[in-house]
């Protein structure tokens, strides 16, 4: 079965989301494989936005994500990669329709609540970042 990586970012483990949130991805039928709550380091931050380093968010972008502690978990299930994504909703949560994710948790694009990863390299890429093997069901 296909696997993606969801990390639940800073604002929703303080807005206390995250239950509602992991809630919608298992009544669709996801399957949760790896589940741990952490504070990313810089460098894992660094790491695991590595393609936006150029950007001019970059450095706010990783300010935000190490500035608490998130939650991140590999979701297992068919097409799991862009199913996720549409439950997410687009990036900027101000264009997100009700009903994803980002449009019923979130209104700024600085913290939209959510990631997963955008295809099937990224998601192995991003797996490997955050679970050794031993930490996900088989
Ligand atoms: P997504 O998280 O939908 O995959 P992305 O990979 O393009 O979006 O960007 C990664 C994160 O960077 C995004 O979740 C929030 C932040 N970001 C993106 N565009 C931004 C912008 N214009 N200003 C500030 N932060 C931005
Ligand atoms: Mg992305």
């Amino acid at each position: 079965m296909e696997k993606t990586l969801i990390l639940l970012k800073p604002d929703a483990v303080i807005k206390g989301v995250c239950g509602q949130i992991i809630d919608r991805f298992e009544k669709r039928g996801f399957k949760i494989i790896g589940l741990k709550m952490l504070q990313l380091s810089k460098e894992l931050a660094e790491t695991h936005y590595q393609d936006h380093r150029n950007k001019p968010f970059f450095q706010e972008l990783v300010t935000f994500i190490i500035s608490g502690p998130l939650i991140a978990m590999v979701i297992s299930g068919e097409n799991s990669i862009k199913t996720a994504r549409t439950m997410m909703g687009v990036t900027n949560p101000l264009d997100a329709a009700p009903g994803t994710i980002r449009g019923d948790f979130a209104l700024n694009v600085r913290n939209n609540i959510i990631h997963g990863s955008d295809s099937l390299e990224s998601a192995k890429k991003e797996i490997r970042t955050f679970f050794t093997d031993s930490e996900l069901i088989s």
